[in-house]
């Protein structure tokens, strides 16, 4: 029986955040080669349930090269899930699959609706095969609202499925901004997720979730309350720390209320296992 908005059924797609330079701990480890640090980051997102495993160098030119091949290298030495290629940088995701070796199809995270972005980028993502993720960012600037991020996205859509990239590979980001910044940024974001999932029911819709709260007391609270909200408009993956049992949590329940999950299977076995407690 068909779900809610064409989804397959499927649980939520996760991609595990926490092998990210940008955070201190980590850049440190990038930067002294501490393999055990991130190989446990890895096997700890992978036990917790995260079917990607985001690894985002955190550094610039030359060195985001070596530090992302020495990433994927660590990262797939323990574990079988798929890699996403965090990087704004095409040369770093180039590198990224010339040391790929696992069989699961990794992600490119990610490729923008910017002219030079797409020029570099398209070909390279329909002829690797691999998902993509698609962030709602266009020559115009950043999104504001949310007919902004549907604008974008189209666009993207258009190009990738022309190209030959199959729906099921899309993951449109529609870009979250700090509430803090913006009062709006969760409406415009969510009316975004709801116009993009009722016109193309096939396409994935991520997004880094705690970018909401940044700047805000209680960042937990607001991004739990985000995801379900979020997945009852659409949502059906997000880039975020899957070790964060109670967010992990609100995601099984949300799903559950939102009528993508049959006969609440999922929900009573979570339940059942003392996930939910
Ligand atoms: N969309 C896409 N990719 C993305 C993002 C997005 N990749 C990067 C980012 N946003 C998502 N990843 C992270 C990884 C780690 C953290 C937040 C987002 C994180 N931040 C700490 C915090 O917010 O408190 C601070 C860092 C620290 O620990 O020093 O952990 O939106 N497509």
């Amino acid at each position: 029986m068909p779900l809610a908005w064409g989804r397959n059924g499927a649980d939520m797609i996760i991609i595990g955040e926490l092998i990210n330079g940008t955070r201190k701990r980590v850049g440190q480890a990038v930067a002294d080669r501490d393999e055990r640090y991130i190989s446990n980051l890895a096997a700890q997102q992978a036990e917790a349930g995260a079917d990607f495993i985001d690894c985002n160098p955190g550094t610039v030119g030359d060195a985001e090269i070596s530090d992302m091949q020495w990433l994927v290298e660590t990262v797939q030495a323990v574990t079988d899930l798929p890699i996403s290629f965090d990087s704004p940088n095409p040369a770093a995701l180039h590198a990224a699959f010339e040391v790929y070796q696992t069989d699961a199809v990794p992600m490119i995270n990610s490729i923008t609706a910017e002219q030079e972005k797409l020029d570099a980028l398209l070909d390279f993502v329909v002829e690797s095969g691999a998902n993509v993720i698609a962030l709602a960012l266009s020559d115009q600037g950043m999104p504001s609202s949310a007919e902004d991020r549907v604008d974008a996205s189209a666009s993207l859509i258009g190009v990738l499925t022309e190209a030959g990239v199959p729906a099921e590979r899309i993951f449109i980001d529609p870009l979250v901004t700090p509430l803090g910044t913006d009062s709006k940024a969760g409406c415009s974001f969510l009316g975004a997720v709801r116009a993009i999932r009722d016109q193309w029911p096939a396409v994935h819709l991520t997004c880094g979730l705690s970018n909401i709260s940044f700047g805000l007391p209680q960042r937990r609270l607001l991004n739990r309350i985000f995801v379900a909200q979020a997945i009852a408009a659409g949502l059906d993956s997000a880039i975020m720390d899957p070790l964060d049992e109670e967010m992990m949590a609100t995601i099984c329940t949300a799903e559950a209320l939102a009528g993508c999950d049959e006969w609440c299977t999922n929900y009573i076995s979570a339940a059942r296992a003392g996930r939910l407690a």
